[in-house]
């Protein structure tokens, strides 16, 4: 299949919920190739009325590397149709096995050109938010390469944000937890996001450079999950809770 055919197949796939094979089972894509796909698979989206409202980062910490059988960091596109309301909920059909992970996210207060120096970082950002990330592989049992999951998208379904606060430095050594209905299935520190947070916000900027996508003013940026993602349950409140920035939840109906 070529690029756009390939766009169309993980697109139909997470519009139908319905899992694919993996591409790289029966083709071998470049890493080059896999973004482009993602690529022309947002336009799709685009097309249909969405907005991009940012990116993820995927594969910041070695929970999640290991989790997926990974070596490499990633990132996606986020549109106005991931997010779910903070406190609001979702039924479990829309999805394939989506899966619950704890992020933080940065708000992006002008528009970047280029990539940042880690020290500047913080001109551009007038918030921090704790943050919930749902994935949902469009492949089979979950299982990808990194071409695969790059081309769909990192996996990108759902996001929920916490309240924003005034940004801060001073979030390397926070306690991030993982619950469903108060049962803490997961936990990890921010330090397991590159040693901290603001480091994957850097490595944002310089891969959106890279790949000529632009970070703009009012953008938010997902720093990637510090645990392992968890398959989320139905009839369950799932919640994040990151030490000094608080909380975030949604309900899976
Ligand atoms: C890919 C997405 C990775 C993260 O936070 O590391 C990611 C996946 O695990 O399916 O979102
Ligand atoms: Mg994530």
């Amino acid at each position: 299949m070529n690029i756009n055919e390939l766009a169309q197949l993980v697109d139909n796939a997470a519009f139908k919920a319905t899992p694919v094979k993996q591409i790289s089972e029966g083709q071998s894509l470049t890493l080059d190739e896999a973004y482009e796909v993602q690529k022309q698979m947002i336009d799709l989206r685009l097309k249909r009325g969405e907005r991009l409202i940012g990116l993820k980062m995927g594969f910041t910490s070695q929970a999640k590397m290991t989790q997926m059988g990974v070596d490499d960091m990633i990132w996606g596109r986020l549109t106005d149709e991931m997010i779910v309301q903070n406190g609001g909920s979702v039924n479990m059909s829309k999805y394939i096995h989506a899966r619950a992970e704890p992020e933080i996210c940065f708000r992006v207060s002008k528009d970047i050109h280029g990539e940042i120096e880690l020290d500047d970082l913080d001109q551009y950002v007038d918030g921090i938010a704790p943050a919930l990330e749902i994935i949902d592989s469009r492949f089979e049992n979950f299982k990808f390469s990194l071409e695969d999951v790059v081309a769909d998208n990192c996996s990108s379904t759902g996001v929920v944000v916490g309240k924003w606060l005034a940004p801060t430095r001073e979030i390397a050594n926070l306690k991030m937890t993982l619950s469903f209905d108060n049962e803490v299935k997961a936990e990890g520190s921010s330090f397991d996001i590159l040693g901290d947070p603001w480091k994957s916000l850097q490595a944002a900027t310089r891969l959106a450079h890279q790949y000529g996508e632009k970070i703009k003013a009012g953008h938010i940026i997902m720093a990637g999950a510090s645990t392992a993602a968890i398959f989320i349950e139905k009839d369950t409140t799932i919640s994040v809770n990151v030490e000094k920035l608080g909380s975030c939840s949604f309900r899976v109906s």
